[in-house]
Parts: C-alpha cells; sequence; structure tokens
C-alpha cells in the first residue's frame, strides 16, 4: 500500500537534493479562521521559497498522506468541514475512512524520517499542560523519537514551560536558542527559563545537529526564535487572558484534543488583534530561518 503522495515539486526536489522544509496544517485547519489560514498557508510557502528552498506542507486529504500540497489542495483543507486535527496517532483512522486532517507536530514528524525531510517549521510545540500534568502532548515524545531539525518560537504559556523544559531534557533534545540566551514564549520574546545551548548562526545550527546525531541520539533538535521584536507581546499581557481562558474551558468541560485549540483561540480573542499579529509575523519568521538552516544542511553534506 503507498502510503505517501508526493507533489511533483517534492519529487523533484528530492531527486535533486534541493533544500526542503516541511510545514504543518493544524495551525490551517485548528488554528486560524478561513480565509487568514489559507493566506498564512501560502505565505509560509512563499517565506521558504525566496530563500531558495522548497516548501512541503503536510496533510491528509481523502484519507492520503500528502507531503506537499498543490494550491487547490491547500485550498480544500484551509476550507474542510470539520478536519481532524492529527497527531501520531490519528492517522491510522483517517486513512482507513478517508478523510481529511492537518497535521499537528507530532503528526507532522511521523511522515518525516520516511520523506527524508530533515527540517520543519511550525509557530509553537504543544508541551505538559498546566494544571493537568498528565496531558501531555504527544508532540513532545515524537520529538524525543524523530532526528529532525524543528523551528519553533517556543511553547505557548497556556502551558507548563518548565514542565515542558524537563519533558525535553528526558527525551534527549536539545533545546537551541537562535540569537538568545532564553526560552521564547512564543507571543513573548522572554519567558525567564534557559536555553540548553545558544546559536548565532543557521551553521552553528546545523554543526549542533550533526554533532548531535553523529553521538548516536535519534531525536529532534528544537531550534527556538523568539518573535521578531516589533510584534511580540509582553509576557504579562498574556498572563490574564490565560487565567480566563483555563477557567472557561474546565467551566465548559474542554477535554482532550480540544483544549490546545480552545485555549489558543480565547487567548487570541482576549488579546485581540495583537496576539493574532503576533502569531502570523512568528509563523512566517520561523519559516524563514527555517530554511536558512535546510540551505546550511544541505551546502555542508
Ligand atoms: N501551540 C501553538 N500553536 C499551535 C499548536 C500548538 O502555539 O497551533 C498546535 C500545533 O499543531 C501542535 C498542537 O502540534 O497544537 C498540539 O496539540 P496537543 O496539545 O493537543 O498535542
Ligand atoms: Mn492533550
Amino acid at each position: 500500500m503507498k502510503t505517501l503522495f508526493y507533489s511533483k515539486e517534492i519529487k523533484q526536489a528530492k531527486h535533486k537534493k534541493n533544500p526542503i522544509v516541511a510545514l504543518e496544517t493544524a495551525v490551517v485547519t485548528h488554528g486560524l479562521p478561513y480565509p487568514v489560514n489559507l493566506e498564512l498557508a501560502q505565505n509560509m510557502e512563499k517565506q521558504v521559497r525566496d530563500q531558495g528552498a522548497v516548501p512541503a506542507t503536510v496533510g491528509v486529504l481523502e484519507g492520503k498522506v500528502c507531503i506537499g500540497l498543490k494550491p487547490k489542495q491547500l485550498h480544500k483543507l484551509a476550507e474542510a468541514k470539520q478536519p481532524l486535527k492529527i497527531s501520531r496517532r490519528d492517522f491510522a483512522g483517517a486513512i482507513a475512512k478517508g478523510l481529511n486532517g492537518g497535521t499537528t507536530v507530532a503528526g507532522t514528524l511521523t511522515v518525516l524520517p520516511q520523506a527524508g525531510i530533515r527540517v520543519f517549521a511550525t509557530g509553537g510545540i504543544g508541551g505538559v499542560h498546566r494544571d493537568a500534568p498528565f496531558d501531555i502532548s504527544a508532540d513532545l515524545p515524537t520529538l524525543g523519537q524523530t532526528p529532525a531539525i524543528v523551528v519553533c518560537a517556543g511553547a505557548k504559556s497556556i502551558l507548563d514551560l518548565p514542565a515542558t523544559l524537563e519533558y525535553l531534557e528526558t527525551m534527549a533534545i536539545p533545546v537551541i536558542g537562535y540569537k538568545t540566551d532564553e526560552f521564547p514564549a512564543f507571543y513573548a520574546r522572554t519567558s525567564g527559563l534557559p536555553v540548553s545551548v545558544r546559536a548565532d548562526s543557521t551553521e552553528e545550527v546545523t554543526s549542533i545537529a550533526k554533532a548531535h546525531w553523529k553521538m548516536g541520539a535519534r531525536s529532534a533538535v528544537l531550534v527556538v526564535v523568539p518573535p521578531p521584536e516589533q510584534d511580540a507581546l509582553p509576557e504579562a499581557i498574556m498572563e490574564e487572558a490565560i487565567a480566563q481562558a483555563m477557567d472557561e474551558a474546565q467551566s465548559q468541560h474542554v477535554r482532550g484534543q480540544q483544549v490546545t485549540p480552545f485555549l489558543l483561540s480565547r487567548v487570541s480573542e482576549l488579546t485581540g488583534e495583537a496576539s493574532l499579529k503576533a502569531n502570523l509575523s512568528l509563523l512566517l519568521n520561523n519559516a524563514r530561518v527555517a530554511a536558512k538552516i535546510a540551505k546550511a544542511l544541505r551546502s555542508k553534506s
């Protein structure tokens, strides 16, 4: 059975060994409303192309796991009615039933080794939830099992960030601060928490990743990039919105996979346009940095 369906562009890029950057689609199906989600996905692909790399947007359409989406397919996913949120465990059901869905960080990571893609850009990773330490995103163990360079803006402070960093340490995942010593908190550039190693260039990132894998590790390296200064929000502004969103989640009995999208959209609503601006800005920035890393990785190997 054919499991992965590659676009023509990705087939060619793989053949020519061009730098490729994987992009997730849970942000399209569950992170942003239509049509902002479609524009964002198209703009992330453009950022990657402008840097001379090829975007491989990953998504599931009618049960087919696609690596690289044609413009029409991306549009379909962005407009899909009740698409699935596809983490690692959800592929099986989606494939067997022929459904549509956006892949989370864990979902996207799942296909990368088979697709031979090493670099992946996203907004923020999932983690250990506050007040529910048994709710741990599958992003964390999957990062622990997948040799890839994952570029993100840290994790949102809707999560327990110290516990999330502990889990990353347990899973042997270097947390590389890109031009920073501090773990960013998605909307905010700071969290007061340290990264495990700092890199000041994309070449330094690839040197660290290669050394990690040469030492026998099979885990990812996480590159954390603070959101662009002009669009970032202060840490304190976020906290009030997060507290309220968490109260609402509890009183409305929001559970399981719904927790993260619920908290993210409530925090966005409560903080207004500013958080949306920060969100879009950091996603595009991460795509750019990831494309540069993919090029640096190619040019040295
Ligand atoms: N964190 C964010 N934005 C996001 C997500 C997380 O700041 O869009 C999405 C990602 O796709 C991530 C997923 O992989 O939510 C994690 O969901 P869960 O906590 O249910 O594993
Ligand atoms: Mn969860």
